[in-house]
């Protein structure tokens, strides 16, 4: 426990979503709701239900300031906040178990809706397939997968995905699944987007438009994929949905360190050079063809829909006024 009463678990799950140890949107939003079930069940604050409330509010706050893309990350802490706020619990063991209840069905609703989505897009794989993926999507790890027990994946193209690397992770994991895997590096997907069948990427965020946001170079992706006439498949769970998106919000792009790119020495030895490291881009909805979600399979621009079958709760806090600039500790309470 630290001196502010947060349990040390859950500051090094805060540390490692900040290090991209726990990286990727469905883990972050898993681990900022088990995050949020520690602190409760750690909880060693007066057992009224304000002071709980404040407290919860204030992990909360500190959870979602640690990446700022995904959407998913306050849509989950949003979840399990807004059930706390509707069950108007009437003591305070009645409000631990609420978030906590609240939370492990987040985390079994997200990992259903992978397997469903996964089932999905297999579907819309054709035989003797080749798939081009690019960085580390669980979701796309999975659905490729579970196309190639199919029998409906003849190899994959997998991205290095400068500049984390995040593309050695769906090789190995890809591999560790019998699928055949091609690394390549970011810069020969054209090269080679005449073989491919189908790209099948994840998202971060998808905005109100249908846009999707996700590892950087997924634009220039789509772009050689439009020009071949190859497919775009967006896998995504309904909670990378943006409610913030509909009343204008942009969605915030990660920059990182330049030492991702360039060694620190570099850097030293031509102190007038400028390095830009965004992390995420942005593919307009023209340029995907289908995003396949745990409700189905939906063309981009139905992304509003979405936003209101799953996310209405929100949407409706948003015409209160009450969650453009999101402040859990206040929203807690
Ligand atoms: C990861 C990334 C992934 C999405 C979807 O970025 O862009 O494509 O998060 O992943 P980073 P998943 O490595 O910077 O977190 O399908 O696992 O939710």
């Amino acid at each position: 426990m630290t001196e502010q009463g947060v349990p040390t678990k859950v500051l090094e799950i805060a540390e490692g979503i900040k290090t991209m140890r726990i990286r990727g949107a469905g883990k972050i939003a898993r681990a900022a709701a088990e995050a949020l079930k520690i602190a409760t069940l750690e909880y060693g604050g007066p057992k009224d239900i304000s002071s709980f409330k404040k407290y919860i509010g204030k992990v909360a706050d500190l959870l979602i300031s640690t990446r700022p893309t995904a959407v998913s990350l306050p849509n989950a802490v949003m979840y399990i906040l807004s059930s706390l706020h509707r069950a108007n619990p009437g003591t305070f063991d009645d409000a631990a178990n609420t978030v906590v209840f609240s939370a492990e069905k987040f985390i079994d609703e997200s990992i259903n809706a992978v397997k469903i989505i996964s089932e999905t897009a297999a579907k819309r794989i054709s035989e003797n397939s080749v798939i081009l993926t690019h960085c580390h999507s669980s979701v796309a790890v999975s659905a490729i997968t579970e196309a190639y027990k199919l029998g409906r994946v003849l190899k994959v193209y997998s991205t290095e995905t400068r500049p984390f690397y995040q593309g050695r992770i769906a090789a190995k994991q890809l591999l560790e699944n019998g699928v055949p895997v091609v690394q390549i590096p970011d810069s020969a997907v054209r090269y080679v987007m005449h073989e491919v069948d189908h790209v099948i990427i994840g998202a971060d965020t998808v905005a109100s438009n249908g846009a999707v946001v996700n590892k950087i170079g997924t634009s220039q992706v789509a772009l050689a994929a439009k020009e071949a006439r190859v497919r775009v498949y967006v896998v995504a769970e309904t909670y990378k949905f943006s409610p913030t998106t509909l009343v204008g919000e942009p969605v915030p792009i990660e920059f990182r360190e330049p030492t991702e790119i360039v060694p620190e020495a570099w850097v030293q030895k031509h102190p007038r050079i400028k390095v830009l490291n965004p992390s995420f881009d942005v593919t307009p909805p023209e340029y995907v063809d289908a995003i396949i979600t745990e409700i189905g399979v939906i063309p981009p621009q139905a992304a509003i829909l979405v936003l209101m079958e799953r996310l209405g709760w929100a949407l409706d806090k948003i015409k209160q006024g009450g969650l453009t600039k999101i402040k859990f500790e206040d929203y807690a309470e």
